[in-house]
Order: C-alpha cells, then sequence, then structure tokens
C-alpha cells in the first residue's frame, strides 16, 4: 500500500435470483479468505434482525402489504442503518461479502413495472451507499432455480417475475460486474469466485479508493 492511507477491506456484493447459490458462496468465500489471513465477514441483506428487517420479512412472509413504495423504502433504509458500521469496517481493513445489497434494491422493485418506481429512481435513493468493488452476479433460468429446495415459499419467488428481475440485473450491469453461471458444482462455482474476488481484495488493500453509487 503506498497511498499512505491504512489498506481498506473490499465491498463483494452477491446478485441474482433467488435460491441460486449466493448464500452458499458467499460462506465459502468468506471462509476461504480468512484462511488466507483476510479479515472478511459476510452480511445478508435483507437484514431481517432489525425492527425495520422484521417489517420486511413479514412482507416477504406474506404476512403483511405494504404499498410498492413504502416496502421500497424500508428495503433501503434497511441498507442505510448500516451504512456507518459498513463503512467502519471497510476503512478499518475489513472485507465485507454481501449476500444481495442495493442492485436487488433497485432490480426486484423496477421488476414490478410501477410506473413511479422506475429504475433510474430507486438508483436515485442509493446515492449515499458506497458501490460495490465487485458484483458478483449468479445466472441460472429461472425455471432451475425453481427446482432448487425451498423456492417458492416467498413473496417474489415466482418463475415469471424473476425473469424480469434477471433483466433488470442485466441492465445495471458495469464493468465491475462478473457474471458465472451458477448451474455448476459449489466448488467449481467457489474456484471461479476466488479467482475473481483474490484480485479485488488486494487492489482495496493497495488503495483503490472505494466509490459512490452510482459513479
Ligand atoms: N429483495 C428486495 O426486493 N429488495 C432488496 O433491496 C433486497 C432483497 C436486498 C429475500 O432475499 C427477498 O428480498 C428476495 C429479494 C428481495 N426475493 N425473494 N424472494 P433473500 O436473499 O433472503 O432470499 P433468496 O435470494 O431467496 O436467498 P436464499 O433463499 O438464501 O437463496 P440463495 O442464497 O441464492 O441460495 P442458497 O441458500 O445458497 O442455496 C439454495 C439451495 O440450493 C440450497 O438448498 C443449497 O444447498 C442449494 N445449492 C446451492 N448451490 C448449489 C449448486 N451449485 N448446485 C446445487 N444446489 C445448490
Amino acid at each position: 500500500n503506498d497511498s499512505g492511507r491504512r489498506p481498506r477491506g473490499a465491498l463483494i456484493a452477491f446478485e441474482g435470483g433467488d435460491r441460486c447459490g449466493k448464500t452458499t458462496q458467499c460462506s465459502k468465500i468468506v471462509e476461504h479468505l480468512r484462511s488466507t489471513g483476510v479479515d472478511a465477514v459476510m452480511w445478508r441483506f435483507p437484514d431481517r434482525s432489525t425492527s425495520i428487517g422484521q417489517s420486511i420479512n413479514a412482507y416477504l412472509a406474506e404476512q403483511s402489504h405494504m404499498d410498492d413504495a413504502v416496502i421500497h423504502m424500508l428495503f433501503v433504509a434497511n441498507r442505510l442503518e448500516k451504512r456507518d458500521e459498513m463503512l467502519r469496517l471497510l476503512a478499518g481493513g475489513t472485507t465485507l461479502v454481501l449476500d444481495r445489497y442495493s442492485y436487488s434494491g433497485v432490480a426486484y422493485t423496477a421488476a414490478k413495472g410501477v410506473p413511479y418506481l422506475s429504475m433510474e429512481y430507486c438508483k436515485s435513493l442509493e446515492v449515499l451507499l458506497p458501490a460495490a468493488d465487485l458484483v458478483v452476479h449468479m445466472t441460472m433460468t429461472p425455471e432451475s432455480m425453481a427446482a432448487r429446495g425451498g423456492y417458492g415459499e416467498e413473496r417474489y419467488e415466482k418463475v415469471e417475475f424473476q425473469s424480469k428481475v434477471m433483466a433488470a440485473f442485466e441492465a445495471l450491469r458495469d464493468e465491475r460486474w462478473a457474471v458465472i453461471d451458477a448451474s455448476g458444482t459449489i466448488d467449481d462455482i467457489h474456484e471461479q469466485v476466488t479467482s475473481i474476488v483474490e484480485p479485488v481484495v488486494r487492489c482495496a488493500h493497495n488503495g483503490c479508493a472505494l466509490g459512490r453509487l452510482w459513479d
């Protein structure tokens, strides 16, 4: 690190449709990074442990109904309530591996097709948050996702809606995104993820600046 600053941690987000294996891969990469001496932690969004997160959980479990704009704001607020801690951990050198982030926030709401909740509007609500250094986009056909255990238990787990979410993710992609075929074996995917993540962690440690959404 020749920037004169303390090495920071990397911000890495895993995105994709439901049941595509994000949680599995986030856990594996955190375990791997730790085994190589990198200070790394995994977080999930939504964070269902906070009071905002509990309202989101009730909505996803179809135990409550909310206006589309209101539930959208709650997902955003659920990230903002973790913003200070996120920035503190990154500045202190901890790499954060996120199981979903703002990209899901934008893609899932935009996929609803509500005219006043456009992609541009949804993006504008995330600008106080840091951009991920890397977005690992795990792709799979909605039909294959549906064949995975546990699919269909929550509100958005419907094949037609997932196709719209996939299209929204595609529209969000930029040079920080890496696309991975999620239909391979857990170990093959982990190998690919490792080869993509390690250089990004090194870059952050060496002083690459943390960006802001959506600069
Ligand atoms: N949402 C939103 O609308 N707005 C927002 O801002 C945010 C989220 C942040 C809940 O998210 C919902 O909230 C989600 C988006 C919306 N939509 N829905 N419904 P979530 O992250 O809590 O829910 P999820 O995406 O369904 O996560 P998940 O159930 O934890 O799935 P996953 O993490 O992608 O998969 P997994 O748990 O690692 O694996 C699923 C199963 O497949 C499991 O049995 C594994 O053992 C198996 N698996 C994993 N990998 C493989 C491979 N490679 N081969 C075979 N089997 C595998």
